[in-house]
């Protein structure tokens, strides 16, 4: 087997949500401050590299995803001067620091934006894509093409985060100078937001009409993927990306296949070092429409996971492991139980899967303490501005439709609490105390803290050895003593299976066993001959195993997981 031992191949990625994560100041809002605060935290959990969202400046109308202002830190979240202590705390600890750069577009507040819409002749005109509206067939005024946007209206995402032209190579050397920027003062690793939407179809032309009775029409075809994507990568490669010892992750919505990913990181082609893909996520969507959900099974699931764990091993490729993050649902909710008898062992259930597979391990805060998501939130409580302009939609066009009567909501509701990015957003849980230690006690957070803090928090388990967050801490370490791990090729077990996804990784002479119950019944887990299992030995598990010795047909309990080393 061919592979490149390399640093970020081998470290846990721990993404922070910085304004729900802890707040030092009691205005209700998460800082860098309050990161520096609990880097001993992370540091004892075993993250090796913080992801940061972004913290620039920005109106935060898409919560810092649309920013005004590259080089600034808002000051929500602290003063430059916090960011370098912060960098330097983190490289203290043996840690790493990555930032999350969003160059497909800019806030409308961003001084480029105000420049470009002045006029024609301004010097940044170019630096968005300008076209005249359209007049429809009785006069109205019509937008100039006809792509649906990601947020429902017509942008790519929402109507402030208008999309940068990186046709112009003005707009590509600033972009590079920024990611200089951030390298020289110390990033060890970049985020590259929605970086497959860059390149757009030459000159927007319409999108073909597939639903007759709307105006916007599905365009993913006209800026996923688009024709000049990898020669613009490239050239953040060689210009800025290359300079710094760093490593960098492509975020890919929209549909991106093995095929494209291992483009995108083939070692010989000097572009990125993982990307994000989606399929796993979108498995419990309905055609890319993640509010109608979908039920799926087992065999769907592993079927992605073996598609991309062997497409990557076989392409000189490398995964981003991820099951969960800020744009995301609660793994727990999604892929585990939430029932109380089985929330905890689901947890560790979850974290044992993603943490066995081949690739770079992405955790979420909060995701190790096994936290689901609030119940019962009114549509007010939601902040984040897909959910609103989703609620919106859905209530206007029901309106319409019926005037005179206040339309029923609820099943809207049942998938916002489903699938609503708020619901992984809360604030941090850290202890039992009021706001849960994230703010002061009488302090309003800026989203609605998870009712569940009150049993579900750091402190508390730390003080459980049974606990997710301990079962955490045992994974990652173990994961760092068996570097097979990181390495080893994914090899399919049953993988027709209906409840229990299982694999071996295998390097040379080496082999681990991993086997997870997806389920919330037991399962019959038959073992194939092939494999010598005589003297496999346990090296974690979220049950107590009592059975003295692994045999070739075993009963897994509900959402069981084992892990075992083979030495035959
Ligand atoms: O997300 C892009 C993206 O994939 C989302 O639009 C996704 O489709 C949606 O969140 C699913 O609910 C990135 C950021 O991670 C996200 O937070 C931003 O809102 C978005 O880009 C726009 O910058
Ligand atoms: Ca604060």
């Amino acid at each position: 087997m061919d592979f490149d031992r390399v640093w970020w191949r081998e470290v846990v990625i721990y993404e922070i949500y910085v304004q729900s994560f802890q707040d030092s100041n009691n205005d209700g809002i998460g800082d860098l401050q309050g990161i520096i605060n609990r880097l001993d935290y992370l540091k004892n959990l075993g993250a090796d590299m913080l992801w940061l969202t972004p913290i620039y400046e920005s109106p935060l109308e898409d919560q810092g995803y649309d920013i005004s202002n590259y080089r600034a830190i808002n000051p929500l979240f602290g003063t430059m001067e916090t960011w370098e202590k912060m960098c330097h705390e983190i490289h203290k600890r043996g840690m790493k620091l990555m930032m999350d750069m969003v160059f497909n577009h800019t806030s409308s507040q961003h001084k480029w934006f105000l420049e470009s819409k002045k006029s024609r002749e301004n010097p940044k005109r170019n630096w968005y894509f300008w076209k005249r509206g359209k007049t429809g067939p009785n006069g109205e005024r019509l937008p100039p093409n006809n792509w649906e946007s990601l947020f429902g209206d017509l942008h790519l995402f929402s109507s402030s985060q208008p999309d940068l032209n990186w046709d112009n190579p003005e707009v590509r050397e600033e972009i590079c100078d920024t990611i200089r920027f951030w390298g020289e003062k110390g990033t060890d690793g970049f985020r590259f937001d929605v970086v497959n939407l860059i390149s757009k179809v030459p000159g927007l032309p319409d999108a073909p009409i597939v639903n007759p009775d709307k105006y916007e029409q599905p365009a993913l075809m006209m800026f996923t993927n688009g024709p000049n994507v990898h020669e613009y990568i490239h050239e953040v490669n060689t210009k800025a990306l290359s300079k710094f010892n760093c490593c960098s992750v492509g975020e890919m919505p929209c549909g991106v296949s093995e095929f494209e990913a291992s483009e995108y990181v083939g070692k010989d082609r000097r572009e990125l070092s993982m990307v994000f893909q989606f399929h796993h996520m979108d498995l419990d969507a309905t055609d890319g429409d993640k509010w109608k959900i979908r039920k799926w099974e087992l065999p769907e699931f592993a079927r992605v996971m073996r598609i991309w764990q062997q497409h990557m091993l076989g392409n000189h490729g490398w995964n981003s492991l991820y099951i969960e993050n800020h744009d995301q649902p609660r793994c727990l909710s999604r892929f585990g139980s939430r029932d109380p008898k089985y929330r905890s062992v689901s947890a560790k259930m979850l974290g044992t899967f993603l943490l066995s597979m081949r690739g770079t391990i992405y955790l979420y805060q909060g995701q190790e303490l096994g936290v689901p998501h609030p119940e019962n939130w009114k549509i007010e409580d939601y902040k984040d501005v897909e959910t609103q302009q989703y609620y919106q939609a859905m209530y206007e066009e029901r309106k319409k439709q019926n005037p005179d009567k206040e339309p029923d909501m609820s099943d809207v509701m049942y998938s916002i609490q489903l699938k609503s990015r708020d619901n992984a957003r809360t604030p941090m849980q850290w202890d039992t105390s009021p706001n849960s230690g994230f703010t002061g006690p009488g302090v309003t957070p800026w989203l609605k803290m998870n009712e569940r803090y009150t049993d579900l928090n750091v402190y508390t388990q730390e003080r459980d050895p049974d606990s997710v967050l301990n079962y955490y801490r045992k994974l990652v370490l173990l994961r760092k003593q068996h570097p097979l791990l990181f390495y080893g090729a994914f090899v399919p077990i049953n993988p027709t299976h209906k409840q229990i996804f299982s694999f071996l990784r295998a390097q040379g002479p080496f082999r681990t066993l991993i086997a997870c119950n997806f389920s919330n019944e037991e399962a019959t887990y038959d073992i194939p001959n092939e494999i010598d299992i005589d003297l496999a030995v346990l090296v974690i598990a979220n049950y107590h195993v009592t059975e003295p010795k692994l045999e070739y047909r075993t009963i897994f309990r509900p959402w069981e997981a084992r892990v075992y080393t083979l030495r035959n």
